[in-house]
């Protein structure tokens, strides 16, 4: 009926027109905060003298936490975060003090003058370091399923090893800010960078120490999140509140991208042992592990990562035994994040890595371990859910059929027989990952539509666009609702006064929880006038009514009573034109204490092949292909959802090659810059890029019949990996390889080139 629309974004982003945070107009006389932050990772502050800045040319004030009225607390999930340090340092770049200046400049020069001196403390940048110190975030937690213990002696192959994968920076192009402007009556409205704009409100009433309807969270849009703004847009948004209501006056705070790299969290590195059993036939009967998560020096949403992390480690494969052991290590470095997948893909790289392993032992392909396994339907995930729709094997067969992977694996073969500097790799990643927030709390949402009585439409829900098209998603849901074009439907600004009580916009489901909200607004709406409209074409009992093309239909036959008049005849009766509504998932729940349960709504799938060139003289590479049946349900928008899933492909690839966090051994990022920390550019994006649907896949669950995009498929960037190991092995097969990542070319090298020692020496 509709045509699909683009991006609501596109035109307004390449041309410029799209507002961000620092494209606002603001206030008359808005002043600009900076932030210090303590240039040490663990240790006492001696001494604080601000009196220099506070002096300095320009300056208003500068606030530390004595200048707080409520609670210094933003900690989400355990209260262990102080918004600015008291006397205790927990990581390089710990925000101290809120310098407010008449420009931005004056305040990063005033900020140069503030005196701090402290007092050193051991620094701690490793997990496992962490974990034997009892340095942790909380007790560790356990998923486990069958019988692990007495399940080895029936192996015919186990194996152990360990793991490790690294942190990912954000690098959203819109680094983290905020604006606050004081309201009447000691309130303040802030203007966020947030993907939680509740999650600010409430960190804010209580840092502020006023209630939350005092303070209103209004988000128009994000230069990207990506997880980094769940939790971590929190503390610059209290600090302008925190600011402005001292000062009397309009705050902004924007961090510039070095301090924002620094200052924040990321994705956590983890380093995992485990042990894996197989039968002689591949078939996997167990697996044990245990995984030191990098929660760096707080806990901000760590537990919950580590839930996620617990549940994927199986990734898309039926494993009978399993005894998965969590580990939240206290280190000091800036509190890890959110990140795409949340834990996911960290739980994932173990499971490939472990098979990879196997495989290795065996002497077979690691797909062969791979397809053994696979999920079917009404097999038991170790959390207790069983799969429901199940597509592991369709997507898997289907990647294999549509680009033929045998073929593909005899071209390499071939090559890597004919070429000695340069080999060929080939990998298979099939993903499975759960839609919904482990959270079962956290699964609502609500919107809140207007019917205007010039018949246009307003909505308002709790999704935050951040570039992944969640607005033109529910546009598109009340369009086809209520038969209207895209002109007549705006989504306006994400406003914690409009609706109230909002989970932030992450894992995947902001489309599905404030979509439904919608579609259940809307109809309500709908079936309002189509009463109306029942009345006024004077219709007959077995009549039907739609609403199509901006018109109103009577048995599928168009009549003449358009959308505006029907609005109009509507608003003279009185009748009601605006409609709130809440979702709520339905079937979700799970306990805690047994780590059982059925936490999620569905589940979305699909299967990468990725084929690789290394050069094994320089340790550079190319990522020929990465071919792709995903699991996108019934998409309602195909451009955006291929966005979506290119766009996560490349960040996967990056987190797994060239994205590397480093701290130096006294916790100061070392890669704190565009020159030290690579991102992966249109150079280094596979040659060709081929993202295919999976057909008949219905999701009652998802928004109009789709399934969630915005993380899943950053999992598949995975497979790069172990195609890359499988090319390091055609020129070194005598070589373990650590399974460490991200195979960066220096990587490779190292590998390539390290003498083989009997601890890296393949053993049959
Ligand atoms: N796409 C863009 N362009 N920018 C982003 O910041 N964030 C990702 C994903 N896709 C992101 C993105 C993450 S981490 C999540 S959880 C989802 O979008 C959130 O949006 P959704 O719930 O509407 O899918
Ligand atoms: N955030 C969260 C998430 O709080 N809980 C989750 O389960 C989750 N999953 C993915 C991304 N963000
Ligand atoms: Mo995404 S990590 O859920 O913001």
């Amino acid at each position: 009926m509709q045509t699909t629309p683009k991006h609501f974004d596109a035109a307004r982003h390449v041309s410029g027109l799209s507002q961000f945070l620092d494209d606002m107009s603001v206030p008359e006389g808005t002043l600009h905060a900076a932030v210090f932050y303590a240039k040490m990772a663990h240790g006492h502050i001696r001494s604080l003298n601000t009196a220099p800045a506070r002096a300095a040319k320009g300056v208003r004030a500068v606030l530390t936490a004595d200048d707080i009225r409520g609670e210094n607390q933003i900690g989400g999930i355990i209260p262990d975060e102080p918004l600015l340090a008291e006397k205790d340092i927990h990581f390089w770049g710990q925000p101290i003090a809120v310098v407010v200046a008449e420009t931005a400049a004056l305040a990063r020069e005033a900020m140069l003058l503030i005196e701090c001196e402290t007092e050193a403390l051991p620094v701690i940048t490793d997990p496992r370091e962490a974990a034997r110190q009892g340095k942790l975030i909380m007790p560790p937690r356990t998923v486990e399923r069958g019988a692990v213990d007495t399940v080895w002696a029936e192996c015919d192959v186990v194996i152990e090893d360990t793991a490790e994968s690294g942190g990912q920076e954000h690098l959203y192009l819109e680094t983290q800010g905020a604006l606050a402007i004081p309201t009447e009556g000691g309130g303040v409205r802030i203007v966020s960078s947030t993907q939680g704009p509740t999650a600010v409100q409430r960190a804010a009433a209580k840092v502020l120490g006023i209630p939350m309807h005092l303070i209103e969270v209004d988000v128009l849009r994000l230069g990207g999140g990506f997880g980094g703004k769940e939790d971590q847009a929190t503390p610059w948004a209290i600090m302008a509140a925190l600011a402005a209501l001292h000062l009397h006056c309009a705050v902004k705070l924007v961090l510039p991208r070095q301090e924002d790299m620094r200052m924040t969290g990321k994705r956590h590195p983890y380093s995992s042992d485990f042990k894996i059993g197989l039968t002689k036939n591949g078939k996997i009967l167990a697996l044990e592990v245990t995984f030191y998560q990098d929660a760096g020096a707080a806990a901000d949403l760590s537990p919950a990562v580590l839930d996620r992390t617990l549940f994927h480690c199986t990734n898309s494969y039926s494993i009978p035994n399993v005894r998965a052991t969590g580990i939240s290590c206290r280190t000091n470095v800036p509190p890890n994040t959110a990140f795409r997948g949340f834990g996911g893909p960290q739980g994932m790289f173990l499971i490939e890595s472990a098979i990879y392993r196997a495989a290795e032992a065996m002497g077979i392909e690691p797909h062969i371990i791979q397809r053994a396994n696979l999920l079917r339907e009404g097999d038991e995930f170790p959390y207790g859910q069983r799969t429901e729709r199940c597509q592991a094997e369709r997507s898997w067969d289907e990647a294999v059929q549509a680009f033929a992977l045998e073929s593909v694996i005899k071209r390499v073969a071939e090559f890597n027989a004919t070429n000695s500097s340069h080999k060929k790799g080939v990998a298979v990643m099939p993903i499975c990952f759960g839609i919904s927030f482990t959270n079962t709390m956290m699964n609502q949402a609500s919107a809140l539509v207007h019917i205007y009585s010039d018949g246009s439409v307003s909505v308002s829900t709790g999704a935050v666009e951040m570039g992944q098209g969640v607005n033109t998603k529910i546009a598109q849901t009340a369009m086809s609702i209520l038969g209207l074009s895209e002109a007549r439907v705006k989504v306006q600004t994400t406003n914690t006064s409009r609706a109230a009580n909002t989970s932030p916009t992450a894992a995947s489901a902001g489309a599905d929880l404030n979509g439904k909200a919608t579609e259940i607004a809307c109809t309500a709406l709908r079936e309002r006038l189509l009463k109306v409209a029942y009345e006024e074409l004077k219709c007959s009992e077995d009549d039907v009514l739609s609403l199509g093309n901006e018109k109103v239909w009577r048995n599928g036959v168009e009549t003449n009573l358009v959308w505006s008049a029907l609005v109009q005849i509507a608003f003279f009766q009185r009748i009601k034109l605006s409609e709130q509504a809440q979702y709520a998932t339905p079937r979700i729940h799970f306990d805690k204490t047994t780590m059982k349960g059925h936490p999620f709504a569905y589940h979305v799938y699909g299967t990468a092949i990725f084929e690789v060139t290394v050069d094994c003289l320089r340790g550079t590479y190319e990522v020929e292909s990465v071919q792709v049946v995903h699991d996108f349900g019934q998409s309602f928008n195909r451009i955006i959802d291929l966005g979506q899933a290119e766009g996560a492909i490349m960040q996967g690839i990056g987190w797994m090659t060239m994205e590397e966090v480093l701290y130096a051994p006294n916790g100061r990022l070392l890669t704190d810059a565009l020159s030290t920390y690579k991102i992966p550019d249109v150079y280094a994006a596979p040659k060709h890029i081929d993202v295919r649907f999976l057909e008949n896949s219905e999701n009652p669950l998802g928004i109009m019949n789709s399934k969630a995009v915005g993380e899943p498929p950053f999992m598949y960037g995975i497979g790069v990996y172990f195609a890359l190991m499988n090319a390091l092995k055609a020129f070194r097969p005598n070589k373990r390889f650590l399974l460490k990542a991200p195979m960066s070319p220096e990587r490779v090298l190292t590998e390539l080139y390290e003498p083989i020692t009997a601890a890296t020496m393949v053993s049959k």
